[in-house]
């Protein structure tokens, strides 16, 4: 049982998005003194000050000072900053604890943690679990990277609950009792380079995830993924593996896309074949594969993941439809923010199509991508500030169907997609897949699929009028 009495401790918040105000509020409640920090001006951050404006808490803004750490019990850090920020670097020398909020909401929780990590399919296969287990009659809450904090949220889930959970690298960073009952690791590819340093930091990161666990809490794995095959060594938990192209000891399986099998407690059975499933693609196939080992885990009946595929729904600016426009289809992928992403996405069309692509550079090398986009694309329209590099990654691979958009503003987005439909022929797709985060042009991803979709709309209307 964990025992986590904040009464008159004092507590400094970093960040004030969506994480820092859900602690701030969770915290005042339990008793806690609150200093919150953000590097954002004062002026900048009234959504914030209006929000969080009923409660008794010190303000710090326009960067992070010694103040965060002088004469506090603890420091909790928001997804979005890094552990090696200085400020929390000397806190650490001075003695104070440092934890995410991933690691406070873990202590706050009565449920167990069912985690899901990876570079891609995180929200999919978190909502795929969640809804499973609603499905089977169980309880269940999702929470996390996906959108919502999970401090804000632990606390109103019973015991007898699931806490269904996106986590996220930047979460896993200052974790030191986060023990979750399942955790899944689903790929790891290159992503977030910049802020873990290098691609081990990176998959050190995603690790973290499994380091408290013991014998009784269950790891899933993806057994075709070097690079989640290479922590397995150091996993104490049981493990559970997934696979798309070869048997597996205890877990899933499904060779050739056609029928899935799993093997668990000496149990060997088929469940039902791929074709049947509405979802497509090998990557959707390992997200399936990684909730069967989960139902397993959970002791939840599998019988339930073909009902739950029946009813879902493709989120949010993943590979959605957006419409048609003389015969062009558009699609909105703006979380498709890393190579992996784009070649998944890619790979789900024939030509002819014409990929948007480019925003903030993660230290990314778009090497490997520029390949893949050279077989697959028939002309790229490049955003952003990664707009160079891109068009250097192509031209080492001899492609040249490239139009370069200076204008980083939202008219020049605008001008991107309606490039993107001159230079696309009837019968076409355009697809927004920008394999870089957003935060050069718009406030996030979502604001970024949420403006294509706008300036898609808009470009029909304009069209209708023309014809
Ligand atoms: N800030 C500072 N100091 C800094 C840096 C930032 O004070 O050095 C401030 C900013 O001024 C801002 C606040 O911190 O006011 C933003 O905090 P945040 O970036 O942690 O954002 P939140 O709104 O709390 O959202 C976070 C996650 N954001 C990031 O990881 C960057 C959200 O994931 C998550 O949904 C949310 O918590 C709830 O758990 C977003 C994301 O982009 C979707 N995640 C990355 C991804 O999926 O690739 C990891």
């Amino acid at each position: 049982m964990k025992h986590t009495d904040l009464t008159g401790k004092k507590i400094s918040i970093l960040g004030l998005g969506k994480s820092g105000r859900a602690l701030a509020r969770v915290l005042t409640e339990k008793g806690a003194s609150i200093l919150v920090s953000d590097s954002q001006p004062d002026e900048k951050l009234n959504e914030a000050k209006e929000e969080l404006s009923d409660l008794n808490i010190e303000w710090e803004t326009g960067g992070h000072t010694a103040r965060i750490y002088s004469g506090r019990d603890m420091v909790i850090i928001s997804p979005g900053i890094s552990i090696y920020h200085p400020v929390l670097q000397e806190a650490m020398d001075a003695g104070v604890h440092v934890i995410s909020e991933v690691e406070m909401a873990f202590l706050l929780a009565q449920a167990p943690f069912i985690a899901i990590t990876g570079t891609n399919g995180k929200s999919t296969t978190t909502t795929l679990i969640h809804e499973t287990l609603l499905e089977s009659g169980r309880n269940s809450y999702l929470a996390g990277n996906i959108g919502i904090p999970l401090v804000g949220e632990v606390g109103k889930i019973p015991e007898d609950g699931w806490i269904a959970a996106e986590i996220s690298s930047f979460q896993l960073e200052a974790v030191e009792h986060f023990r979750p009952k399942i955790a899944a690791l689903l790929n790891i590819t290159s992503d977030h380079i910049d802020r873990h340093r290098s691609f081990q930091g990176y998959v050190d990161a995603k690790a973290h995830i499994f380091r408290v666990q013991d014998e009784t809490d269950f790891a899933v794995l993806n057994a075709d993924d070097e690079a989640v095959m290479s922590v397995a060594d150091k996993i104490k938990s049981r493990i559970l593996l997934f696979s798309v192209t070869k048997p597996v000891a205890e877990g899933a399986y499904c060779i050739d896309e056609g029928m899935i099998r799993y093997v668990f407690d000496g149990v060997e059975k088929d469940l039902f074949h791929w074709d049947e499933s509405p979802l497509r693609g090998k990557h959707n196939l390992q997200n399936v594969l990684a909730v069967l080992c989960m139902c397993l885990a959970a002791g939840v009946d599998p019988a339930n993941i073909l009902p739950t595929l029946r009813k879902f729904k493709p989120l949010h600016y993943r590979m959605e439809y957006v419409d048609e426009i003389g015969g062009v289809k558009f699609y909105n992928d703006s979380k498709g923010t890393n190579p992996d992403a784009v070649r998944a996405s890619l790979e789900s069309f024939r030509p002819p199509l014409t990929l948007i692509a480019g925003g903030t550079d993660k230290n990314l090398d778009f090497g490997w991508l520029a390949g893949h986009i050279a077989l697959r694309a028939a002309h790229v329209v490049l955003i952003g500030e990664s707009r160079f590099k891109i068009e250097a990654a192509l031209k080492e691979k001899n492609y040249e169907n490239i139009t370069v958009i200076d204008d980083m503003s939202l008219p020049g987005f605008k001008e991107s997609i309606r490039t993107a439909f001159l230079k696309t022929p009837e019968g076409g797709v355009v697809l927004l897949s920008p394999s870089c985060a957003s935060f050069d042009m718009f406030k996030r991803a979502e604001h970024r699929g949420e403006m294509f979709n706008v300036y898609v709309r808009e470009l029909k209307e304009e069209y209708e009028k023309e014809v």
